[in-house]
């Protein structure tokens, strides 16, 4: 198919089997590794390796291609300490009463408490905003189709991306999360989706001892 009707050939490069299932092996064992990290060390981390990763994750396949994200990468300690205080601010009333006694059962191996002193202390927090809906030109709203789903993906490329560059990460999701729009400045059609907090461990960082399903519990044959 020629470009003049928006199509053009696909850059796909075929493997070897070997070499397939060797590189298969490496990345389950590559992706075994990550844990999420709630420790975390201040040494720096150089933005461009954050940009990369941030670039890995906007290649993420998404709903009528409308790339429903913005991702908003934080190292200033100022703006660090205000999310910091708000998602606190949150965390203590879910700790302290909001969440539901079951809820909070199954938080328990965790560890998890309202304080949170890894979004001060780690080198980057990226904010991952979903585009609930897109704005044209005229300024009309432009309808998103599978836009949580969208950003669900690219997060998680986003996470296996980090940790392929050798960081550790952490999933946090303070709620409600609508404080990060506020302190960012991001606008109304966007909702923050999640704080993926990156940097490296904190020396002796320990994580819960907690495993993952059996091959038998994720996975079906047919
Ligand atoms: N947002 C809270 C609670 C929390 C909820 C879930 I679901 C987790 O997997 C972990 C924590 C917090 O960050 O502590």
């Amino acid at each position: 198919m020629a470009d003049s009707d928006g199509f053009h050939p696909l850059d796909f490069r075929t493997l070897p089997e070997g070499e397939m299932c060797h590189r298969a092996a490496d990345f389950l064992a590559l992706m075994r590794r990550r844990r999420t990290v709630r420790h975390f060390s201040d040494r720096p981390v150089p933005a461009s390796l954050v940009a990369d990763c941030i670039r890995t994750a906007a290649s993420a396949p998404s709903g009528a291609n409308q790339q429903p994200w913005f991702f908003a990468a934080v190292s200033d300690p100022a703006m660090k300490r205000r999310i910091r205080e708000a998602a606190e601010a949150e965390e203590r009333t879910f700790y302290g009463g909001r969440a539901p006694r079951d809820w909070l059962d199954a938080l328990a191996p965790l560890g998890t408490d309202w304080e949170k002193p890894f979004l001060e202390t780690a080198p980057w927090l990226i904010v991952v905003f979903e585009h609930a809906y897109g704005i044209g030109p005229d300024g009309a709203r432009i309808k998103h189709y599978y836009a949580p789903d969208s950003v669900g993906i690219a997060t998680g490329m986003l996470i296996a991306a980090l940790h392929n560059a050798g960081l550790a990460t952490l999933t946090h999701t303070p709620a409600p999360m609508r404080f990060l729009s506020e302190i960012l400045g991001r606008p109304a059609n966007e909702r923050a989706f999640l704080i993926l907090v990156a940097g490296f461990p904190a020396e002796g960082a320990v994580v819960p001892r907690i495993g993952k399903k059996p091959d038998d519990a994720v996975m079906g044959w047919y």
